[in-house]
């Protein structure tokens, strides 16, 4: 039976440079100079000073074993550019998914690449959920099959373009996942009433002065009428939607009705790339 543990003394609430309660990010890279990088700014920073969050940067080569510190080897099979060797990038993930005491941790490890399924905001969520997340960043052509399949790697995209490393995608991944931690953002209904929480876009928005190089706010947004102000913002989100993600459309309207109120962009996300109907 778990019994929890009782001790002498109250723990410190900061071990070891993590906070208890933290959300751990590890990232293996062979370009650490890019953390934090932006990660450092804004919100998302100064999460990271609070410990809400920590941020450990593993660079690949560490884990390689030549003199030259080689991390990468030619295509089996011909072709341009280079692998990731299956070794170092097993050594990497290996040392990041050990705790101090030596014990397998398990959170996920994510290789970021145009080949994983997207990212979604209900991937963004579960993460969030967790305890942590390790990151695995590519150059050259990629990372050699047998480490992805061999460690449990999760393959993720942020996107279908090609950028020249995963480092930028997974700066997105951790921003996408730590302002849902607690604490992160000011305002907490501000995740619940976001866009994607109903899984359409988002209404337009409008700020002073009311009018601006001859374009008004639309009126009803002055009316101090919140039911009719919702219903406008809701069919402005409806017509975006249809106009501009039809694949979303389609997801949204073909759940409504269900016991399904708030969908969410990821479960249309997923309907959609189940190839889900094509009716409107
Ligand atoms: N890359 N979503 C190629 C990406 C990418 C993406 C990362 C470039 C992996 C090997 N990653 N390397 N799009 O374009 O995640």
């Amino acid at each position: 039976m778990f019994q929890p543990r009782i001790t002498a003394r109250p723990r410190p609430l900061i071990d070891d440079q993590v906070a208890i309660g933290s959300f751990r990010v590890k990232v293996l890279t062979v370009l650490p100079e890019m953390f934090p990088g932006p990660l450092e700014a804004s919100l998302i920073g100064k999460a990271l000073k609070e410990h809400i969050w920590s941020l450990e940067v593993l660079d690949i080569r560490d884990f390689a074993r030549n003199k030259h510190r080689t991390v990468d080897d030619t295509p089996a099979g011909g072709g341009p550019g280079l692998v990731m060797k299956p070794d170092v990038a097993a050594a990497a993930i290996d040392h990041a998914q050990a705790d101090a005491a030596g014990e397998t941790v398990l959170w996920p490890v994510i290789y970021l690449s145009p080949r994983g399924r997207s990212l979604t905001q209900a991937r963004v969520r579960e993460l969030a959920a967790g305890d942590g997340v390790t990151l695995l960043c590519g150059r050259f052509e990629g990372v050699d099959q047998r480490v992805l399949e061999g460690r449990g790697v999760e393959e993720v995209s942020i996107g279908d373009f090609v950028l020249t490393g995963g480092e930028i995608p997974a700066m997105a991944l951790i921003d996408a996942v730590v302002r849902l931690r607690p604490g992160v953002l000011g305002n907490a209904a501000s995740t619940e009433d976001e866009s994607f929480s109903r899984g359409l876009l988002e209404h337009p928005h409008y700020t002073r002065p009311q009018a601006w190089e001859g374009r008004e706010i639309p009126e009803v947004l002055l009316s101090g009428h919140h039911a009719r102000i919702a219903e406008w913002r809701l069919s402005q989100a409806e017509r975006l939607t249809k106009e501009r993600r039809p694949d979303l459309w389609r997801a949204h309207t073909s759940g409504e009705g269900a016991a399904d109120g708030d969908r969410e962009l990821s479960d249309a996300q997923t309907s959609a790339a189940k190839g889900g109907q094509t009716k409107d």
